[in-house]
């Protein structure tokens, strides 16, 4: 490179990944095919509409190129493209969510969506975001013996508040979600002055989509729908978004599919031209996760995932909900006395990385919290196994327990 000083903090980046042992539950280490696409002339060109529909010349491959890996993503996740449709254009997770809203649910309606500090998302409807401006989030959160979702409560709440939209999907909720649930939830809302039934039921599968596409966690497909994903975590592809909607499905003054009115709320509603090259990079993601290696690999991170809890249980660490279905897990470090700031701080300073986080019913604020959330995505790309997660549940109930 002529750039010296981007080009060394490449270089940096790359020895401190190469170095450090990550455990951030949303970070992954992408191929170099997936670098070579990121990388690659798709950068230049810009391609604002659809394929067949642009408002530029030139973009007949970018046309071949998004029709790919649309294909590719229907099938990675078996769906027939006669009732599935997928956007490939979200810049990434937040811009998505935030395109099905704009797209399905008039300003100014009620969203129901997990409490942040229970585990949900900023965009599924947090007063700082301006998902929680525009729209009303019903929060929702964990029961507090169990910290497991209790369906019951959410129907009761859902029946009760009657919101346009239910999203479910995770950012740090370790267990199983039960979709077919949340659609009896979903289609037991009543909205007497529409004379209509039914709340839109959208998954947000960004933590668990390689999981789905790799059979190691239950598929959303046939409950939702919409869902939305990142494809950068456990999909380990570039940073980007998927949206899949249900083709029967037509909005709410039912003058269109929802698909149709994705698309239009992505482009020109949100977005301008599209990252083509992070598109070609999904693309090749989305053909390694087709491979049978990848099904092995998912299933390694939930193993990995389920020994790292086991050991620290083990060690005397509580983990919140007693363990984990799925690539992450929660560590009460405050049960020893310890925030989660001062955990991952001591972490880092022995070359682990984590994020702390809250834990449901947190009395602590975000900025200060009462644990710890462990990830097993990127330590199982590097080749680790159950020994390995062994092996660093001592290692990190050392460093925590070192003064
Ligand atoms: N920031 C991501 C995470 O770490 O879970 C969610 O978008």
């Amino acid at each position: 490179m002529i750039d010296k000083a981007v080009e060394k903090l490449i270089k940096r980046e790359e020895a401190r990944q190469k170095r450090v042992i990550n455990l951030i539950a949303s970070e992954n280490f992408v191929s170099d095919d997936v670098l070579r696409a990121l990388g690659s002339v798709f950068t230049n060109k810009y391609a604002e509409g659809y394929p067949g529909a642009r408002y530029y010349g030139g973009n007949e491959v970018v046309d071949e190129l998004e029709n790919i890996v649309k294909a590719r993503a229907l099938k990675l996740f078996a769906l027939n493209p006669l009732r599935w449709a997928v956007n490939v254009q979200p810049l990434s997770g937040s811009p998505a969510n935030l395109a099905v809203y704009h797209a399905l649910v008039p300003v100014g309606e009620k969203i129901m969506g997990m409490r942040l500090d229970m585990g949900g998302h900023l965009t599924h409807g947090h007063k700082v975001s301006v998902t929680g401006k525009l729209w009303t989030q019903v929060p929702y959160g964990v029961d507090r013996k169990t910290e497991r979702l209790d369906y019951n409560a959410l129907l009761k709440l859902a029946k009760r508040e009657k919101p346009k939209l239910i999203v479910t999907g995770y950012t740090a909720y370790p267990r199983t979600i039960d979709f077919k649930k949340f659609r009896k939830i979903a289609d037991a809302v009543v909205y007497p002055e529409l004379h209509r039934r039914g709340a839109i039921l959208m998954v947000d599968m960004s933590h668990f989509a390689g999981l789905v596409a790799g059979r190691a966690y239950p598929s959303p497909f046939k409950y939702a729908d919409v869902v939305t994903t990142t494809t950068h975590k456990t999909l380990r592809g570039p940073r980007a978004a998927l949206i899949f909607s249900n083709l029967k499905l037509k909005t709410y003054d039912k003058k269109r599919s929802i698909a149709e009115a994705i698309d239009k709320a992505v482009f020109p509603g949100l977005q301008g031209g599209p990252h083509e090259n992070a598109i070609a990079a999904v693309g090749v993601a989305l053909r390694e996760a087709a491979q049978p290696s990848f099904r092995k690999y998912s299933r390694q991170v939930v193993k990995n995932a389920r020994a790292l809890a086991e050991e620290l249980r083990k060690l005397g660490w509580r983990v919140v909900s007693g363990g984990t279905d799925t690539h992450l897990l929660l560590v009460d470090t405050m049960s020893r006395g310890m925030s989660g700031k001062v955990a991952s701080e001591k972490l880092e300073r022995a070359g682990i990385i984590v994020n702390k986080n809250t834990i449901p019913y947190d009395a602590r604020k975000p900025t200060d919290p009462s644990g710890i959330r462990l990830g097993t995505p990127a330590v199982t790309t590097r080749g680790m196994k159950e020994k390995d997660m062994r092996a660093l549940a001592y290692r990190i109930n050392k460093v925590l327990k070192s003064v």
